[in-house]
């Protein structure tokens, strides 16, 4: 079916943006003086939990069960706004450069006449942070589904759910642009149709039901991707 509108997912997607995630966990880590440091090998296997709440939960289940205690959850709650102030300044400021491509990418698909929309798991001041430093207009983009209005993280499909419900189309009028075997699982299990463009940290992830798969999208044309 003709595609009507394209579904870009935000870290490794639009920017490789783990590694200001990361840098991020860690100083909030240890301005409350956990003593956690989370090196990239960890990093890549807590990568597997998506959401920074869950990341967190998930790390201290693993590695620190004495922890788990009543009042766990607004611990965590207390890290992630901290962790979220850190990576919004940081990346505000235009540190990370979108990837190859995109930037072309929206700029053909707005010329097209295609409806653009995000689906992510990360916070949605997350978002606006990136595209205040990337050049991004937040405009551009009809609707974004964030952690904040879809709390269950990929590979959930709530987040392409919710895209779908707010642009009223059918999930084959839209195409989605992925970097994750987490994110390629959400999308299909919400009937869309996906490419994937693997970051740093998803080198090794799955494409299993991937439409095709592209190291980036640099010279990657509109008509290619929606091929
Ligand atoms: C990838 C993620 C995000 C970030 C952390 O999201 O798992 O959760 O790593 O963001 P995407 P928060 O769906 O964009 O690939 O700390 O704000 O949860
Ligand atoms: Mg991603």
């Amino acid at each position: 079916m003709e595609k009507h509108a394209l579904i870009f997912d935000v870290d490794g997607t639009l920017a490789e943006t783990e590694e200001a995630h990361r840098l991020a966990f860690n100083q909030t880590f240890a301005e409350y003086g956990l003593g956690w440091v989370w090196d990239q090998p960890l990093y890549g296997k807590l990568l597997k939990v998506s959401g920074g709440k869950e990341r967190i939960r998930a790390y201290v289940q693993d590695q620190h069960p004495d922890m788990l205690v009543p009042g766990l959850d607004l611990r965590i709650a207390t890290l992630h706004q901290r962790k979220t102030a850190i990576y919004t300044k940081a990346v505000a400021t235009g540190a990370i450069p979108l990837r190859p491509g995109i930037a072309r990418l929206v700029a053909e698909a707005r010329d097209a006449g295609l409806r653009l929309a995000i689906a992510t798991t990360t916070t949605r001041a997350n978002v606006l942070a990136l595209m205040q430093g990337t050049g991004l207009s937040p405009d551009w983009f009809e609707t974004m589904a964030c952690s904040d209005d879809a709390p269950v993280k990929k590979p959930d499909p709530q987040a392409y759910l919710l895209v779908l419900e707010r642009l009223k189309l059918p999930a084959d009028a839209c195409l989605t642009i992925e970097d994750s075997a987490n994110g390629v699982r959400a999308a299909r299990a919400a009937g869309l149709e996906v490419v994937m463009t693997p970051s740093a940290y998803t080198a090794r992830d799955k494409a299993d039901g991937a439409r095709s798969v592209w190291p980036d999208l640099e010279l990657v044309s509109l008509g290619q991707l929606l091929g």
